[in-house]
């Protein structure tokens, strides 16, 4: 295949800055640069997913492959094909210049002609990856077995009605966790690809929700024997493929993981284009993960406000990411996570440069957003307001409330004594709307780097 497959791209990607008028510049992202003494690449921590940008020819469901990927022609040897994709896999990251990488077993590896054939593929590659991490220094911010894809999974994997195919997915899984913790992956992900129903008249909802646990308690037990160090992170959706998906949002993954006993061993990756389809926001999803200890990583993406479809375009609004990023600086940043890219091209930025103006234009909104949350954090003003609004909670009635001295015979003698009368405030939303985008655009005029 020659040399490079992005000859057009000298890389590394170089810093420009806001007046760069060179695409293939950043504007804003500088690894080194220090917020909050620590650098943005740390902040940040941003990864590529081999999905979309290397698997996936840019097939809809009215139309195939539009994107130039040679190596996934048909009629190519299935190994050699494998490995040109993961060499140019390992020269776009090297290129774009980020830390780490994201992919599914399937991703890299042909399925072969049985199981063996196709854990063999897997380690054959996982060598190869192995060899590009030394050399380029990217590494990998989690890997995840493919459950859905193939026609056996077409009734889910673990919730699957035949156990012979949760048999199947618990050996994908155990390998891919096994080959996870061999390539020094920080986390490993379950999205639920078609754990849910697309219909209740075939469906037993209380067996699904028994054989989803018990699965999920396996992979803890193997977690455990095999001592991988990383995190166990759940991916939550309300839907798609499915009508409806088990780990609809984060709320529903926190019970869920609760009623089953599994508390604290899994944390939630949590995808921005999902809390939208979830009715959320991404804020919201991620504040809940935080405000309840289970945070772990993202998936960073859009979906369109006029599609109801999980639409994975890159992410381009400092206004949309400036919250969840506050979010994520105030509590302390990530630990084990990151921000993975789980976005893929239109199907018509068909030039190969298009897959670096995609990330390069994500990773800047992402560094913009950056800027105003760490100004947001220093400022404090947030946080005080937050702060003032719950002051009573630390006055004598509220702790009593809460250590349990107080009960609701004992609230009714206060009420009724004439002891207690609220005095009600004002929620203050649009004076803190305009604060937010005072930050914003402060951050706009002061800090292009
Ligand atoms: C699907 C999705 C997945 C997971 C990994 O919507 O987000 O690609 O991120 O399986
Ligand atoms: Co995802």
């Amino acid at each position: 295949m020659g040399d490079a497959f992005f000859s057009e791209v000298p890389g590394p990607i170089p810093f420009g800055g806001l007046d760069s008028d060179d695409p293939l510049a950043f504007k804003v992202y500088q690894p080194d640069r220090m917020v909050l003494g620590r650098r943005m690449e740390e902040h940040l921590r941003i990864g590529v997913c081999l999905w979309h940008s290397f698997a996936w020819p840019g097939t809809d469901m009215f139309g195939t492959g539009t994107l130039d990927r040679p190596w996934l022609a048909p009629g190519l040897d299935p190994m050699d094909a494998a490995r040109q994709k993961m060499a140019v896999a390992f020269e776009f990251l090297e290129k774009l210049g980020v830390p780490y990488y994201c992919f599914h077993d399937a991703d890299v590896a042909p399925q072969g002609d049985s199981f063996t054939e196709f854990r063999a593929n897997l380690d054959a590659l996982t060598d190869d990856a192995l060899g590009y991490q030394e050399r380029t220094g990217v590494t990998l911010l989690w890997g995840t077995a493919n459950l859905f894809t193939h026609p056996r999974y077409q009734a889910g994997a673990s919730t699957n009605p035949d156990p012979e195919v949760f048999a199947f997915a618990a050996a994908q899984v155990k390998h891919m966790l096994e080959v996870t913790q061999r390539l020094g992956g920080q986390n490993y992900v379950l999205w639920g690809g078609r754990e849910g129903y697309d219909t209740l008249l075939n469906t037993d909802l209380r067996r699904e929700g028994a054989q989803l646990a018990r699965f999920l308690h396996m992979v803890v037990e193997h977690k455990h024997r095999i001592g991988f160090t990383g995190a166990l992170l759940i991916e939550p959706k309300p839907m798609e493929p499915t009508k409806h998906q088990y780990d609809y949002d984060t709320q529903s993954v926190h019970a869920f993981l609760v009623r089953n006993g599994l508390e604290g061993e899994f944390q939630a990756n949590i995808e921005a284009n999902h809390a939208t389809l979830a009715g959320h926001s991404f804020h919201h999803e991620v504040a809940y993960a935080l405000a309840n200890g289970l945070f772990g990583s993202i998936d960073a993406n859009r979906g369109d406000p006029q599609n109801g479809w999980d639409t994975d375009q890159f992410p381009n609004s400092v206004e949309d990411l400036a919250l969840p990023l506050y979010e994520i600086v105030r509590s302390g940043g990530f630990t084990t996570g990151g921000f993975n890219f789980d976005a893929k091209l239109r199907r018509q930025s068909i030039d190969r440069t298009d897959l670096f103006h995609a990330h390069i234009g994500g990773i800047d909104t992402l560094a913009r957003a950056l800027l105003v949350a760490a100004d947001m954090v220093e400022k404090g003003t947030l946080s005080r307001e937050v702060e003032a609004r719950y002051a009573g909670w630390s006055s004598p009635l509220g702790t009593a409330i809460l250590d349990g001295t107080e009960t609701l015979a004992s609230l009714e003698a206060k009420v009724a004594a004439g002891e207690i009368d609220p005095v009600r405030a004002s929620g203050g939303q649009e004076r803190l709307e305009n604060l937010v985008n005072q930050r914003i655009w402060a951050v706009d005029r002061s800090s292009g780097g």
